[in-house]
């Protein structure tokens, strides 16, 4: 197999009419993400190629070909074209992740509707927020979450439709329409409605910090970033098996857990299931995994159940590890080359970016700890905080800053155009995390801007004084954050979870501040360790450090709608 090509080659000369070209898109055409994924693959020769392979956690499986994906999504089309939602309207797509979901999501694109995808476990609260806002016309779920549109339902007199994908014999209420995807009668034909560019196609809510859910805006444009950034990025090759474990309630479960794989018509694998090691290590054995595309939070759990659980698996099919949504420590990148034979590339990225934007691409070196540079086509650098230019200073923290402009860059938040616009500042849009670069151009987070920590005036970013944690053999995750002091206005108080078979007290207490006392400068040393069962962490595996810091001030913690709360 050949090299990929290396960072200054893809760099040289690029423009993004290189994927409007491999996808056959002249400006001023309809672009149509539905089509993108399906038609199109079928068109160039692959409508019998493998598009998802469905499994669930009982072991019930599933297969549908890019022709399948392209008849079912016409099936789905047709359907709501019937009921009256017309271009333009909320789709709101409410399920596990079933094979319905993903054939939905394409379905919605193509009769012209903007999908609103949630996720399956939010509790009745945080899906009434995000349909009253979006205005949302039509909800498709299961029997097994419809109890919670029902409770809602009476406050939203503009959702007219539920329609339920495996309601067999059950009795429907007001509104409620059955919609058996396997038994519909299959549509060959749909006039696919011409989006063009501009058009609205994603509608994704992401957590704020405090306040409430934002919704983030996509269009159908955005397929031109996510085709290359999956292709270059996971290294997508025509015999791959893709497997992306997010859930398409977040960004990385539509991006790249569908536009991006279909459109460079890439069979994908889906688990319907939670996190088990046990079952995930099974799962990639048996369908020969080649790219897994990851979260640090998922990996860190990895780590924990250890190496030789590893060994009792044939993993030997894995060529390309991918890692999303939080900072990857050095810790897990050295451990996943040793344990996999190759590290997860880490790939930074946003709800509002749409795309990968600052990366290991296959073909560079990785510095372990470090995010990569920025993909070709995305100009990245980090700003003073106060004045907002260029720091252009290696190894000096400042606001991680892109020139807008790139194809799935949202185009604004549904509702909330001041939000937005607080989000540009001279010339730049600031994505809120800091950052320092190197003399090579490689980008070392630090952490969000809310989570920096202000220690007699020395700013210090927690992930740093985690990875230091967790380099320690007894540490399975950590959070760092803020606590009051009288007399440095803040200083770092570390929540620590333990890996099997240790158990907290003083001693291992003092055994972790001198592990970490060698990595760390004084003012990063933590003053106290509380060792704690569990982390706040939001739906898409993120920690929440901002709930632990707000108790240490004895603040109110603000939108707590996406914390995993089960
Ligand atoms: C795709 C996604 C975005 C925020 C982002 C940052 C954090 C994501 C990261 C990372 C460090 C990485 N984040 N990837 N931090 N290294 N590789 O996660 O979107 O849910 O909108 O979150 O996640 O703080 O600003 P979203």
């Amino acid at each position: 197999m050949s090299d990929p090509p290396s960072y200054e080659e893809l760099s040289a000369n690029f423009s993004w009419s290189i994927a409007e070209q491999e996808l056959g898109h002249q400006p001023g055409d309809p672009i149509n993400i539905g089509w993108m994924c399906s038609d199109r693959i079928c068109r160039m020769g692959l409508a019998n190629k493998l598009a998802l392979h469905w499994e669930d956690y009982q072991g019930n499986e599933k297969q549908f070909t890019f022709d399948d994906l392209r008849v079912l999504s016409n099936t789905i089309a047709h359907f709501l074209s019937e009921l009256g939602i017309r271009p333009g309207e909320r789709v709101c797509l409410f399920m596990d992740r079933v094979p319905e979901l993903y054939i939905g999501f394409l379905g919605v694109l193509k009769m012209g509707g903007v999908v609103q995808p949630l996720f399956s476990a939010f509790g009745d609260e945080s899906l009434f927020v995000r349909l009253q806002d979006a205005n949302t016309s039509a909800i498709v779920t299961q029997k097994k979450h419809v109890h919670k549109v029902r409770k809602i339902r009476e406050h939203l007199p503009n959702l007219r439709y539920i329609i339920l994908v495996d309601a067999g014999e059950s009795p429907l209420q007001q509104s409620e329409v059955s919609f058996p995807m396997d038994q519909a009668r299959r549509i060959e034909d749909f006039a696919v409605y011409p989006t063009t560019a501009e058009s609205p196609s994603v509608l994704h809510y992401t957590s704020g910090t405090t306040g409430q859910p934002k919704g983030a805006q996509h269009v159908h444009y955005s397929v031109i970033s996510q085709y290359l950034t999956a292709k270059w990025v996971l290294d997508l090759r025509p015999d791959d098996v893709y497997w992306c474990n997010a859930d398409p309630g977040w960004v990385t479960g539509t991006s790249y857990g569908i536009i991006g794989p279909w459109s460079n018509g890439i069979t994908q694998v889906v688990f319907d299931s939670g996190f088990n090691a046990e079952r995930w290590y099974e799962f990639i054995e048996k369908h020969r995994v080649t790219v897994w595309y990851s979260a640090p939070t998922a990996i860190r759990l990895l780590m924990k159940e250890g190496t030789e659980i590893v060994q009792r698996h044939d993993l030997s099919s894995l060529r390309h590890l991918a890692s999303v949504g939080e900072p990857l420590n050095a810790e897990a990148v050295v451990w996943s080359q040793k344990v996999f034979g190759t590290p997860f590339h880490d790939t930074f990225w946003q709800t509002e970016t749409g795309c990968i934007v600052i990366t290991n691409l296959p073909g560079m070196p990785v510095k372990p700890g470090s995010m990569g540079k920025a993909f070709p086509g995305i100009t990245a650098t980090v700003l003073h905080p106060k004045t907002y230019e260029a720091v252009n200073q290696t190894g000096i923290a400042g606001l991680i800053a892109l020139r807008p402009g790139w194809p799935s860059q949202i185009r604004g938040y549904w509702n909330n155009e001041a939000g937005f616009k607080a989000k540009f500042k001279n010339g730049w849009y600031l994505c809120g995390d800091r950052a320092s670069i190197d003399a090579d151009g490689y980008f070392w987070f630090m952490g969000r801007d809310d989570d920096v920590i202000n220690t007699g005036g020395h700013l210090v970013g927690p992930f740093e004084i985690e990875s230091a944690l967790l380099e320690h053999h007894a540490v399975a995750e950590s959070a760092a954050v803020a606590k009051p002091d009288p007399v440095n206005m803040e200083v770092v108080k570390a929540f620590v979870t333990l890996k099997r078979g240790y158990d907290p007290s003083g001693d291992l207490e003092l055994e972790i501040m001198n592990h970490i006392r060698k990595r760390l400068s004084p003012l990063a040393m933590p003053q106290e360790i509380e060792f704690v069962d569990c982390l706040p962490k939001t739906r898409s595996g993120k920690i929440v450090r901002r709930i632990l810091r707000c108790k240490e001030f004895h603040e109110p913690v603000g939108d707590l709608s996406t914390i995993m709360d089960d």
